[in-house]
């Protein structure tokens, strides 16, 4: 199924735009204007207003047509702004530098088309998953499943939680690539696509996770991308809450080293046995939780919001407000002797100001 509107442009160019739905709601692009600056630059300026209300970014490509529609054979490389990646819920804009790419071109009268597309390979990174109001619970019990309970996530208890949005799949290095295009910020260590953290190289695709980032880089992406970051709460309930009793782990109680990217399982996409790497998201979809958010264990331990504090009525308080935030989930670091880090009610308190080449997040709103 296809969107395709045209819009009449009174300056310069007549706009088509598409969108191509993939999952449950497919992104809108409205509003679409172009026109060519008149100075000696001849840019041509595009603006859109997008918006997707089940996904956080979606993947924007330009094409231009000389034949009034018939074809489009032009791929500007010369584009810049909101293309690629782009966070949905605003107007965007992209400028084409269509004289230096085509110094003889005549782009008055073309048509330019558009493209949002929420799919990429079967994944959409930017895919949010809806979490309904209600109560869930929070912690460990120390019976029966919770074994491996550790003294920070005791007491169990209730938490009620209004309904949100949480990443179905941890933020991108392409879409964290929009970011860093959009606001001017720096990359984060180990951006470089090729790495090798001990076990080989393997190359880092958009649809990896971004790693290396500070507590504050996730905020300022979160609030770039009209979210913020998962609270504690909001985490855990999206990891393994089926509605009457929390999961050990995403996909069930007993742990099961292929059902995530952690350094025992074999799956080729995580680098097969042995290999210290990230996996592209989505690439353990059986280890979802029941709410279908993926990778909730392992790839990449993911930041929260919160500061690393004893739940109420704890036996063992203590507070680290002010120093340490926490990070949930474990990563591909782990290994099948230390998947209690990888259960769904473990809690990382580390400094927010730290980064590791297993330190990632997911955005929620
Ligand atoms: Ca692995
Ligand atoms: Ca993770």
């Amino acid at each position: 199924m296809s969107l395709i509107r045209s819009t009449a442009l009174a300056a310069a160019a007549l706009l088509a735009l598409c969108a191509i739905p993939a999952f449950a709601v497919s992104p809108s692009v409205t509003n679409v204007q172009a026109t060519q600056q008149q100075d000696a630059s001849r840019k041509v300026k595009i603006t859109y207003y997008l918006s997707d209300p089940d996904s956080s970014s979606v993947y924007v490509t330009l094409t231009i047509s000389t034949d009034n529609g018939a074809t489009y054979t032009i791929t500007p490389s010369l584009a810049t702004g909101s293309i690629g990646w782009v966070r949905t819920g605003g107007t965007r804009t992209i400028y084409w530098d269509a004289k230096s790419q085509y110094p003889t071109g005549q782009w008055a009268t073309c048509k330019a088309k558009v493209t949002a597309d929420d799919s990429s390979g079967g994944v959409n990174p930017g895919q949010m998953v809806y979490i309904p109001a209600g109560s869930f619970l929070m912690g460990n019990s120390n019976v029966g499943n919770d074994v491996y309970g550790l003294f920070f996530e005791f007491p169990q208890h209730s938490v009620n939680l209004s309904g949100y949005w949480i990443g179905k799949y941890e933020v991108t290095r392409g879409e964290y690539r929009a970011f860093m295009t959009a606001t001017g910020r720096a990359a984060p260590t180990y951006w470089d696509a090729v790495q090798n953290w001990g076990t080989g190289s393997f190359t880092q695709t958009d649809n990896h996770p971004v790693v290396g980032v500070t507590y504050y880089d996730a905020e300022a992406f979160c609030n770039w991308a009209g979210g913020h970051l998962p609270t504690e709460a909001q985490w855990e309930k999206a990891a393994r809450w089926t509605g009457s009793n929390p999961r050990v782990y995403p996909w069930g109680d007993p742990w099961d080293q292929e059902k995530c990217n952690n350094y025992s399982d074999s799956n080729p996409a995580g680098g097969g046995l042995y290999k210290y790497q990230t996996a592209a998201v989505g690439s353990y979809p059986s280890g979802a939780s029941p709410y279908g958010c993926q990778d909730m264990a392992g790839n990449v331990w993911e930041w929260v919001q919160d500061w690393y504090k004893s739940y109420p009525n704890s036996s063992s308080p203590f507070d680290y407000t002010g120093s340490y935030r926490v990070l949930r989930g474990g990563s591909w670091y782990d290994f099948t002797g230390s998947s209690y880090d990888s259960r769904c009610a473990f809690r990382y308190g580390r400094s927010p100001f730290y980064y590791w080449n297993d330190y990632g997040f997911r955005l929620a709103r």
